[in-house]
């Protein structure tokens, strides 16, 4: 059953697809997922979500095999096919649309899938994640005008690199390189949905969540991090602030606002959750509003997850230096604190790993 406002994610294309099907997984079907594609075998692998296929009247798609990186057509189709969209967002309050850019359906669609979703009033949140250094540069500059395109647009924007989210590992595997970004984004997500979701002290909904950006929208630079042990709070803050890939302590002084949020077990102490504010609160500039979120879950008990967000204007937000989307930050603790995870399973599947319960508020 849900609770209103009602969430929703919106996976385009396919590593958006992936992403949102394997959140809704995650959160069992609580936070549900709709993902739009051209590309029939890409649909038909996911398991966990409402399949949109676009391009039915567009003989260009009709073979189901995927836009091949054509922007234009995937417009035309998203023109083509702009009631049926938009019907898709039917009683949803809150769209957190996930797109891999460099490709065509995921860059193609994400300024038409936001249009439409402000004609209905829709909130919503993008997680936007830019390709892979090594996948050239026509992919980076791909994303980077999907990215212009989209400039604005929508509520909230959380932009990653590929790169930041893998956590750049030395002499990782192509696989593993992708699936542990797309489990970094899983990971980051979920968690940012369980700080609303779960019975908590000073629970996240998204309303509050929104109220903290700068005039309710803006950009969003977000950190994930996991400890656990005796050290459990510094290794996850570490994690959250100074491996270089997240890059959040850097983004410190254009903040406006800043949301601080804790999952832990019952043993979690008061001075943890303190320190918490404390530690990003003494980065920002004096007087900026800082807000703590607290999950409690009885099986994270021995264990912190903190996730951080700086919230800046659109103005703050502008990439582009060459061309090229800057990093950004990410969840992730890739770097070098062996104490955090042990460089392979890193962050998120932390949650299903544990087996943790998610329960509708
Ligand atoms: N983390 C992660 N990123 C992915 C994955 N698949 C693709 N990407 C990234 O997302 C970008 C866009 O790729 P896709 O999502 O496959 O492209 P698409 O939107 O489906 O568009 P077309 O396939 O060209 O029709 C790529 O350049 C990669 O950087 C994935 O499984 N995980
Ligand atoms: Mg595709």
């Amino acid at each position: 059953m849900e609770t209103a406002p009602v969430q929703r994610v919106f996976g385009l294309g396919g590593a958006g697809g992936r992403v949102a099907d394997a959140v809704a997984r995650a959160t069992a079907g609580h936070l549900p997922a709709t993902v739009i594609d051209c590309d029939f075998a890409s649909l038909g692998s996911l398991k966990a979500c409402q399949p949109f296929f676009l391009g039915q009247s567009s003989s260009r798609f009709s073979g189901g095999q995927g836009s091949g990186g054509d922007v234009a057509a995937v417009r035309m189709a998203a023109e083509e096919q702009a009631g049926a969209l938009s019907a898709l967002l039917d009683g949803v309050s809150l769209a957190i649309v996930v797109a891999g850019l460099g490709g065509g359906v995921g860059s193609g669609l994400l300024s038409a899938f936001l249009d439409l979703a402000a004609e209905r009033n829709v909130r919503t949140v993008v997680f936007a994640v830019t390709p892979f250094a090594m996948e050239g540069p026509e992919r980076l500059r791909a994303a980077a005008a999907a990215l212009s395109a989209a400039e604005g647009k929508g509520d909230l924007r959380l932009q990653f690199s590929n790169d930041d989210l893998a956590g750049r590992a030395a002499g990782i595997t192509l696989e593993a390189a992708f699936a542990r970004a797309t489990e970094t984004l899983v990971s980051g997500l979920t968690l940012f949905w369980r700080l609303g979701a779960h019975p908590a002290y000073l629970a996240l909904d998204p309303g509050s969540l929104l109220s903290l950006a700068v005039d309710g929208r803006g950009a969003v630079d977000m950190g994930v991090g996991r400890g656990q042990g005796p050290d459990r709070f510094a290794d996850a803050m570490d994690s959250v602030l100074r491996d270089p890939a997240l890059g959040l302590e850097r983004r410190a002084d254009s903040a406006r606002a800043a949301l601080v949020g804790v999952v832990g077990g019952r043993d979690l102490r008061l001075a943890e959750c303190g320190d918490a504010v404390r530690a990003i609160a003494g980065l920002l500039p004096p007087g900026t509003p800082v807000r703590l979120s607290v999950a409690l879950e009885p099986e994270a008990e021995g264990t912190i997850s903190l996730v951080v967000m700086f919230f800046r204007s659109w103005a703050g937000a502008d990439e582009a230096e060459g061309g090229a989307p800057a990093p950004r930050a990410a969840g992730g603790s890739a770097g070098a604190e062996p104490s955090v995870v042990d460089g392979q399973d890193l962050d998120v599947p932390t949650y299903i790993r544990l087996g943790l319960r998610i329960d509708p508020a």
